[in-house]
């Protein structure tokens, strides 16, 4: 079941030099592919619609804030069962909670700043590769 799924590098992980560890990981699964990458700053207007599903809860307005705090890394990968895949690399979102051996369980400790964004299912994963590289076919 080939797939495609984004993946951003939060400002966290730009700003602590782990772009090559967290694509590496990414890389290092076999027969997945990165087909495209980017590094770029967000403004609100994309965020607002990348985060829509959360806007109102209390995390949201800090959520943005950090997310416009400094470039990101945005990319598509695409393989057999990426979105499963890059969910179960990346970790639960609390990284405490997060396994080690898990981005977010070997880098994070702060909720908001856990480093990576992975798309959740096929329907987000087509609506926001759409947001973030709308060129792409
Ligand atoms: P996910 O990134 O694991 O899919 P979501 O529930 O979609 O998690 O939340 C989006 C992002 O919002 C999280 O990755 C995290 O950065 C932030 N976030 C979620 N819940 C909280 C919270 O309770 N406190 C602070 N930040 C949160
Ligand atoms: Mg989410």
């Amino acid at each position: 079941m080939t797939q495609r799924t984004l993946v951003l590098l939060k400002p966290d992980a730009v700003r602590r030099g782990l772009i090559g560890e967290i694509i590496g990981r990414i890389e290092n699964k076999a027969q997945w592919s990165i087909t495209a990458l980017e590094m770029r700053g967000l403004d609100l207007g994309l965020l607002e619609q990348h985060y829509g599903e959360h806007a109102g809860k209390p995390f949201y307005e800090p959520l943005v804030q950090f997310m416009s705090s400094g470039p990101i890394v945005s990319m598509v990968v695409e393989g057999d069962r990426v979105i499963e895949g890059v969910r179960t690399l990346t970790g639960p979102t609390d990284p405490i909670a997060a396994a080690p051996g898990s981005i977010r369980g070997d880098f994070g400790t702060i909720v908001r700043e856990n480093l990576v964004h992975a798309s959740d299912s096929e329907e987000s994963a087509q609506r926001e590769i759409k947001l973030f590289f709308p060129g792409l076919v």
